[in-house]
């Protein structure tokens, strides 16, 4: 039995969350997640309050347990998302691409606990001296938007520099991920691409299938030069983009090229001029399962771990 402080944090069964992927986690999959001992997340991405709202109910019509929303910083409707955040006494939120110390006072005062996902240290100290519960360290082999730093680099670090419970995200997709996570001094971890192929994530089939046959560097990442790097796996849109990049074409050419694409590939399976935001880790992905399933397995691996370090 693997428990953790996130496990007390949280009122979860195993030290597992979920990925807030935009366009990817719907009430669907968080509720799957949760149901399963885990922490599921909502991603709201660039939707709007009200569809945060729905997502919200029908998650709750699903399951009875603790679930989360992410908060997409970078989001036009980010003000109206944290209303309804506030009004729907979510439990627990995440946050990325951004920093959300200005929403920390009056989330904290109706007791949602508050978890930034950072890429670096410095992030880190600042949002706990703001009052964070605890931090995603997420390392640059994660999907979408990324820092600079790995997870294996990154994650003691923040251990190190801060004095809250940390959980580790980027490159983690089964047991042996989890135990090197907790190795790290991570109190549990955060798990996108994995849950990428759960039965209950509603993306396009197209996507699940190039996770499915996807290898382990597949991946690359656009948009250093705009300052918003985006992991993906390669496509049209990807080679199109890195020769734009080489070629130095404006900023805004670039961003052009970029917008609606997260959704196209995820909601219409564009698998070839859409963004199919996934970790460096789809390489290992090789099924598709119910998320129960992928939890017990996530577990009993790291079990399996402890048992042949002679731990536990
Ligand atoms: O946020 C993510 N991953 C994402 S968000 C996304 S949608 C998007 N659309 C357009 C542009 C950018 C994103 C797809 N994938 N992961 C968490 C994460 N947060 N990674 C890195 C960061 C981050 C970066 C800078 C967090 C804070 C930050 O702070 C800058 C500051 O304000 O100091």
């Amino acid at each position: 039995m693997i428990k953790t402080e996130l496990c007390e944090l949280l009122g979860i069964e195993y030290p597992i969350m979920q990925g807030g992927m935009a366009w990817v986690s719907t009430a669907k999959l968080a509720a799957a997640v949760s149901e399963s001992g885990g922490l599921g997340l909502i991603g709201s991405g660039h939707n709007d309050a009200q569809w945060v709202r729905e997502q919200i109910k029908k998650a709750r019509e699903i399951t009875s347990k603790p679930f989360g929303v992410n908060v997409m910083m970078m989001s036009p409707h980010v003000d109206q998302v944290m209303q309804v955040i506030l009004e729907e006494r979510v439990p627990v939120i995440t946050t990325g691409a951004g920093n959300p110390a200005k929403f920390i006072p009056q989330l904290k005062e109706i007791g949602t606990k508050v978890i930034p996902v950072v890429p670096s240290v410095a992030l880190a100290q600042r949002l706990e001296k703001a009052g964070v519960d605890a931090i995603v360290a997420e390392g640059m082999e994660s999907g979408g938007h990324i820092g600079e730093l790995t997870t294996m680099a990154m994650v003691p670090q923040i251990v190190n520099g801060v004095n809250i419970p940390v959980i580790a995200a980027g490159g983690i997709a089964d047991g042996r991920g989890l135990v090197a996570a907790l190795a790290l001094g991570a109190v549990g971890v955060q798990i996108g691409t994995r849950f990428m192929c759960a039965e209950e994530c509603e993306i396009h089939n197209n996507i699940k299938q190039m996770i499915l046959k996807a290898k382990d560097r597949d991946t690359s990442v656009s948009g250093r030069s705009t300052g918003h790097p985006i992991r993906a796996l390669k496509n049209k849109l990807t080679k199109h983009y890195e020769e734009l990049e080489k070629k130095c074409a404006p900023i805004e050419e670039l961003e052009r090229l970029g917008i609606g694409r997260l959704r196209a590939a995820m909601i219409e399976g564009d698998s070839e001029t859409g963004t199919v935001a996934c970790g460096q880790i789809a390489g290992m992905v090789k099924e598709i399962k119910p998320a129960k399933e992928i939890i017990d397995e996530i577990m009993e691996g790291a079990n399996v771990v402890l048992r042949n370090l002679g731990v536990g």
